[in-house]
């Protein structure tokens, strides 16, 4: 399976995420992609190819423009005020005070984008993330040309990141901005398949409202969760997009069996939608010694899990998302892709 991949991914090495009252180095850090790298070298899974650049228009399809404008100088406005620290959102348009016009101070304007305080903005991040874009536009382009599967192995990750929302780690939707890579390149429709620990939020509000994308998302209950206030079994999409969103949230200590219940329903009203094409956020954060997870998933049940994928015979962009217990981050990744190649 060819995998898309860039070592520019490097220049999101911000030093810095609020976690439990404290600025702690980020769980989402440049070291995770070494293990996936290496683990695909050992397994002889590629080849590992550079993405092309495609330019800001793909990520424009899917993002406001003032939303890109903010990410390409956050950076530089943060260090022009003169704070010492990297940029973090503090304050943001709540329930109590929905005022929605960007700030034209940095605090202000940082808040209005951000949909979370745990991702910190710094050198290097919107740079980053258009070479993390850049990775999925390759991966859908070769899939939209012909190949049956591909791997687009991106950092930073996307799903959290809505047309005008950063955070979760996430600054551009790159699972977002494939899906509508391929229906620019003529497909008619698109199925998304979340399997990350947390709520694609920022997919699901991209999508919510349209009938060219299927979005089906496992994770943990909300109620109990980041990212807390989407991602409930309610939300089935609305106007064309009704009964196109589908949400599986999941309790504390979820084992495989259960979660794979979810994805055989999720798998079946894929294959009735009838997509030309099928999008895997992937994020393994759904393994038992995820720090920050609460699921119970084996490193045997990935590869198990990547074959019940490939049942559905369509082509396959697979999209990494996230995963944060380092060492075993290569392995579980690696697994998904050889039971989906071994089907
Ligand atoms: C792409 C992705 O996986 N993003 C995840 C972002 C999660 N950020 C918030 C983390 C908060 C962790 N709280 C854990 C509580 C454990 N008791
Ligand atoms: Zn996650």
């Amino acid at each position: 399976m060819d995998v898309i991949y860039s070592e520019r991914h490097r220049l999101r090495n911000s030093k810095t995420e609020l976690y439990a009252g404290e600025l702690v180095p980020p769980f989402e850090c440049p070291e995770r992609m070494d293990y996936i790298r290496d683990r695909l070298l050992d397994r002889g899974i590629g080849p590992l190819r550079e993405p092309e650049p495609a330019g800001l228009d793909p990520v424009l399809r899917v993002h406001d423009a003032d939303f890109v404008s903010f990410l390409e100088t956050c950076w530089r406005d943060w260090k022009a005020a003169g704070y010492a620290g990297e940029a973090i959102a503090t304050c943001w348009p709540s329930r109590a005070m929905p005022r929605l016009v960007p700030p034209r101070e940095i605090d202000g304007r940082i808040g209005y984008y951000a949909l979370a305080s745990e991702t910190s903005i710094s050198e290097g991040t919107y740079e980053a993330a258009c070479v993390s874009a850049d990775v999925a536009v390759s991966a859908q382009r070769l899939i939209s040309g012909g190949k049956t599967a591909a791997f687009a192995l991106c950092r930073p990750p996307g799903h959290h990141a809505s047309t005008g929302m950063f955070g979760g780690y996430c600054f551009f939707n790159n699972a977002a901005i494939a899906a509508q890579g391929f229906l620019d390149g003529g497909a008619e429709r698109v199925a998304i398949l979340d399997v990350d620990f947390h709520h694609g939020n920022g997919t699901q509000e991209i999508f919510y409202s349209r009938n060219d994308v299927l979005f089906a998302s496992l994770h943990g209950d909300p109620l109990d969760a980041f990212p807390y206030y989407l991602g409930g079994a309610d939300e089935t999409g609305s106007g064309d997009g009704e009964g196109l969103t589908l949400n599986y949230p999941l309790p504390p200590k979820t084992r495989f069996e259960a979660w794979r219940a979810a994805l055989a329903d999720a798998l079946d009203r894929i294959r009735t939608y009838g997509p030309d094409a099928l999008i895997v956020s992937l994020g393994v954060d759904t393994f038992k010694q995820d720090p920050i997870s609460f699921f119970l998933l084996e490193s045997a049940d990935f590869t198990t899990y990547g074959a019940d994928i490939a049942g559905l015979g369509l082509p396959t962009l697979f999209v990494m998302e996230g995963g944060y217990a380092v060492e075993e981050i290569g392995i579980n990744t690696v697994n998904v892709l050889e039971g989906f190649l071994g089907a």
